[in-house]
């Protein structure tokens, strides 16, 4: 069969039945009027033949609840687009040459969790020289010099530590989302960011974390986010190629940190910092 794609819903077991499951709790003690209301409830949410197929206590006054309906809705897949950072991914040596001969010198990254935040196994598996899945983290390329400053991190002292060490790229990784906590606090540093005065102009913002992708990272102000499954060497890639792009002017406009033009043109001639050879250091 010919699937069109510009019509699809869910599948349970043919083609657009629109079957799906949900799950969720309602403050109700566990009981056959709190079965009857998740059903009501499933209705509402525009579910047709709602069934509850499963009802559990879930403390006191609470019950969870796994149900079964249909969904009626419609999406044209062929319209989807996912927005991502775009850039070529070069081998560690191609890419340490490729800094050597741009730059010539290691560039700056500082990174870290920030917050209440006290999740490091995200920040360290693309910071750290071990890495994840056997894509070895930033401090294997000694075209970085790597500042970790773990979790836990406040945006001022962030923000010191990017303005002291004149980085090139600010690295945050964010888990806790209870309560949008993450997105404030990024979006407090991008403002911290804009108010210290003696930051680059091409000062790139990264974030990552599970509940982190490219489109929520830019709504934030930040230049770019990366999500889950995210490798070192692509963050790697993303962060040259954008310097480069930075350096010689072509990023697009929404790219640039905010600020006047001039100065930014002033602050890409600093000084070469040399080439140190790279990698990590604690803090
Ligand atoms: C390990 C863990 C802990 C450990 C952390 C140990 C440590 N040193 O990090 C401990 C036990 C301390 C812990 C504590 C807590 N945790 Co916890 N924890 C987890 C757990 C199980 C795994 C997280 C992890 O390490 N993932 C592995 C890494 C490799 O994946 P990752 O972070 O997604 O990183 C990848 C990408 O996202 C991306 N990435 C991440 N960061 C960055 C940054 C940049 C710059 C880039 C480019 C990419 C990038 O690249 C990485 C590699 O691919 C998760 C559940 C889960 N399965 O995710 C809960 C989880 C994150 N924890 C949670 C909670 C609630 C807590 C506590 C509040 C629990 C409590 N009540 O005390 C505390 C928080 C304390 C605090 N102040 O932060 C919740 C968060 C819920 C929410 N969304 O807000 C989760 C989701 C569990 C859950 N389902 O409820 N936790």
């Amino acid at each position: 069969m010919e699937k069109d794609l510009r019509q699809i819903r869910p599948y349970g077991d043919h083609w657009n039945d629109g079957r799906i499951q949900v799950s969720f709790t309602l403050p109700l003690k566990a009981s056959d009027q709190a079965r009857e209301a998740a059903r009501i409830y499933m209705e509402k949410l525009g579910l047709r033949s709602p069934l509850v197929a499963w009802m559990e206590p879930m403390g006191e006054g609470f019950s969870f609840f796994v149900g079964y309906g249909v969904a009626e809705p419609m999406i044209d897949a062929t319209k989807i687009s996912v927005p991502r950072p775009e850039f070529p991914i070069l081998s560690r040596d191609a890419l340490v040459d490729l800094v050597k001969k741009r730059f010539g010198r290691p560039l700056v990254l500082v990174g870290g969790t920030t917050g209440s935040d006290a999740h490091t196994v995200g920040i360290d598996a693309i910071l750290s020289m071990k890495g994840i899945h056997g894509d070895k983290g930033l401090e294997y390329y000694p075209c970085f010099k790597v500042v970790n400053l773990r979790a836990q991190v406040s945006n001022e002292v962030l923000v010191q530590k990017v303005s002291h060490l004149k980085a090139d790229a600010i690295l945050v990784s964010k888990l806790v989302t209870q309560q949008d906590q993450h997105l404030e606090d990024l979006k407090d540093l991008v403002r911290m960011l804009k108010a210290e005065p003696h930051l680059p102009a091409y000062l790139l913002k990264i974030a990552g974390g599970p509940r982190i992708d490219h489109r929520i990272a830019r709504s934030v102000g930040f230049d770019a986010g990366f999500g889950p499954g995210t490798k070192p060497s692509e963050v790697a890639n993303y962060i040259v190629h954008e310097l480069i792009k930075r350096r010689e002017g072509n990023a697009d406009g929404k790219d640039r940190m905010e600020g006047d033009a001039s100065e930014a043109t002033h602050k890409k001639r600093r000084p070469l910092l040399g080439w140190l050879g790279g990698g990590g250091e604690d803090s």
